[in-house]
């Protein structure tokens, strides 16, 4: 503790220090969770405070650096966090907001704060949560500063110089407590593709993130805003018209909606509420889907495009949305969020403000583009005569129940207990390596559900071929709880899908494929965390009667140093003598207790969980690696091969 510090923090600040120990105790329920996800929350914490300053109209940049000793900075161009000495606390601005819980608010009310959704708990938690801190803030002409050991103050706000003319600014630069956080490496990819998406939805900022370590930099500045966003997201599909944009306010709600129709087969409509990510949607996603269905259905029958033949097709609200990728954004003064994950709006009135605003202005978009419009509704037509087709293939192959979890598949070595909560299915390719998993696993609890090789790309066939596929009608069978529109978790028979691959190119595009499907078709499987991919052994490592195994590279490595002890005779390749090194190219090539061991004990396993940290990402990642396009496809893998492991 700093010297200049003692005497003032003495009985006026038991408060903070209170404060501070409140969240250093319990990090997880300020910030999500202590992993990497929690770590990166921090970042986006700032941030968030930085781009709140630019929704105020006070600040147009962002620089994010990561710095070489592990540190991040943030830096602004707002008007810079108020230093001015608080009258009853008798202490600057600037010291409370960075140590007095929610304090970070800004104090006049009619600015949209990113509030009460995942972040929005204030700057002073990073400060708590971070081994040191420095603050600096440019504000009238004169360059402050303050210095703080996990949360606590070093000394008084101080003078440090003086600015050029009216520049204002805050600048936080913070070391992640190791003591709180398992890693504190924060890694380009997850932060920037944050930034990205902040970039992308307010337009009149430009964020630079840097990555000193890894030497990496990008610049987000997207001038045509969520536009730009969704032909971004549709970069690799083929849409048959320019964005159309659609802005209003109405009852101090701003409204801003950019969508287009590609000839793809899914919907995509990602939404935003003061630049939250919206998962579970909410009222303003049933305001746009209702102004987009009855806007569509007028103007079609107003303009008699859809043929009025005896069996006149009935457009649904799902075909309204077929092809369609969209980002809508709003901005709510006192937004409350709802759902398991309170990724939902659920404030009533803003439903009839996007509803009024995208009815009207969607209106005349049409009659200023009928050529638009046609198109649209040719397209939206021919969705709903496959849906028909889809519909008589479903009741057709449900007659015949194999949709049916009464009659579960053959192939399926089912779980004895049957709590779902307590029940797992692993999904694994092959007959061989499943015959393995079936002697090898605990049957009480866990069932084994062999698939053959390459299940069909859900991502470019339409849903009456996706319900003709053998291996999927299994899987929905197994894990009963339907597909589709038609899918419900709660009826899921297993609490954890766990995918089981090959640790080679195949068994990784089984992997990919398995989780287009799970994404595309049983989404909340994936957006609750319930899909896991299994981590089997590269390596055993064998000397004598000891056997170990190596999940990767650097720990095969670590385990033969171990052999390679003083005086220990070393052969050409350099592995000590009678040490056995053997890669394991296949599941199959394990016997079942070696996999018990290795790959399914929950004692011992460890499984990678597949979760939707952002969906608009995630998107993108299975349209890049499924969709049409195989340059791109390539492009991805090249520049993700040294990761392991997708995060989607
Ligand atoms: C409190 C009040 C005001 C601004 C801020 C905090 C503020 C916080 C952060 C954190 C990072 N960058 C920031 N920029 C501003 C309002 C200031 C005023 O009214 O002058």
């Amino acid at each position: 503790m700093a010297q200049e510090n003692k005497n003032n923090y003495d009985a006026k600040n038991i408060n903070v220090l209170k404060g501070l120990e409140a969240v250093r105790k319990r990090p997880a329920m300020y910030i999500g969770d202590i992993s990497s996800r929690g770590l990166h929350h921090l970042v986006n914490e700032v941030v968030d405070n930085s781009i709140d300053e630019a929704l105020a109209g006070y600040n147009d940049r962002v620089l994010v650096t990561i710095n070489e000793n592990g540190s991040v900075t943030v830096e602004d161009r707002g008007r810079g966090i108020p230093v001015d000495i608080h009258p009853v606390e008798k202490k600057s601005a600037l010291e409370i907001v960075m140590t007095v819980l929610h304090a970070g608010g800004k104090f006049d009310s009619d600015s949209y704060k990113v509030s009460g959704g995942l972040h929005g708990v204030g700057i002073s938690v990073v400060n708590a949560l971070s081994e040191w801190c420095l603050v600096e803030v440019k504000r009238d002409g004169k360059l402050y500063a303050q210095e703080y050991e996990r949360g606590i103050p070093k000394y008084d706000v101080k003078e440090v110089g003086t600015v050029k003319g009216k520049e204002t600014g805050t600048k936080v630069t913070f070391m992640p407590d190791s003591e709180i956080f398992k890693s504190t490496k924060f890694k380009f990819e997850t932060l920037a593709e944050r930034m990205r998406e902040l970039a992308y939805l307010n337009k009149n900022v430009s964020i630079t993130i840097e990555d000193k370590i890894e030497e990496e930099k990008e610049v987000f500045h997207f001038k045509g805003g969520i536009k730009e966003f969704v032909a971004y997201l549709d970069e690799h599909r083929s849409p048959f018209h320019k964005p159309i944009y659609i802005e209003g306010e109405k009852d101090n709600t701003p409204v801003e909606l950019a969508f287009e129709y590609s000839t793809a087969y899914s919907d995509n409509i990602f939404t935003y509420v003061n630049n939250i990510n919206t998962h579970e949607g909410g009222t303003h996603l049933s305001g746009f889907r209702s102004a987009l269905t009855r806007t569509l259905n007028n103007y079609a029958s107003k303009n008699k495009l859809i043929k009025d033949t005896k069996n006149k097709i009935m457009l649904t609200g799902d075909d309204f949305r077929e092809g369609l990728t969209a980002v809508l954004s709003v901005k709510v003064m006192e937004p409350q969020f709802e759902g398991q994950t309170k990724t939902k709006l659920g404030n009533s009135e803003v439903k009839s403000v996007v509803e009024t605003i995208v009815n009207e202005k969607l209106a005349e978009y049409l009659e200023e583009n009928p050529a638009v419009g046609k198109k649209i509704i040719e397209k939206c037509v021919r969705a709903a005569e496959a849906r028909e087709a889809a519909k008589r293939a479903r009741e057709l192959v449900r007659r015949k129940n194999v949709l049916d979890s009464m009659h579960l598949p053959g192939k399926l070595a089912d779980c004895s207990i049957n709590d779902p909560e307590h029940c797992e299915v692993y999904i694994v390719e092959g007959d061989s390596a499943g015959g393995s998993a079936k002697q090898g696993r605990d049957r009480r609890f866990q069932a084994i559900l062999p698939i053959k090789g390459k299940i069909l790309n859900v991502e470019k066939a339409k849903i009456n071929k996706v319900l003709e596929s053998n291996e999927i009608k299994t899987m929905i069978s197994a894990i009963g709880a339907g597909i589709g529109l038609d899918f419900d978790p709660e009826k899921a028979r297993y609490g954890k899908i766990i995918i089981m691959t090959d640790a080679d190119v195949d068994g990784s595009h089984i992997r990919t494929l398995l989780l287009t499907f799970f994404y595309r078709h049983m989404k909340e499987l994936v957006s609750t965390g319930r899909i896991y991919i299994a981590q089997p052994p590269l390596y055993k490592i064998k000397k004598g009667k000891q056997e170990n195994y190596a999940f990767d590279d650097d720990e095969r490595d670590r385990l033969l140093a171990r052999y390679k002890t003083d005086g220990a005779e070393i052969n050409e390749e350099g592995i000590p003598k009678g040490v056995v090194i053997s890669r394991y190219k296949g599941l199959g090539e394990m016997n079942p207790d070696q996999l018990w061991d290795t790959t399914m004990n929950p004692e011992t396993r460890t499984m990678l969980q597949v979760n939707l940290e952002s969906a608009a990402a995630a998107d993108k990642i299975f349209e890049t690696l499924m969709g049409d396009a195989v340059e791109p496809r390539r492009e991805f893998i090249e520049r993700h091969a040294k990761y392991a492991n997708i995060d989607i």
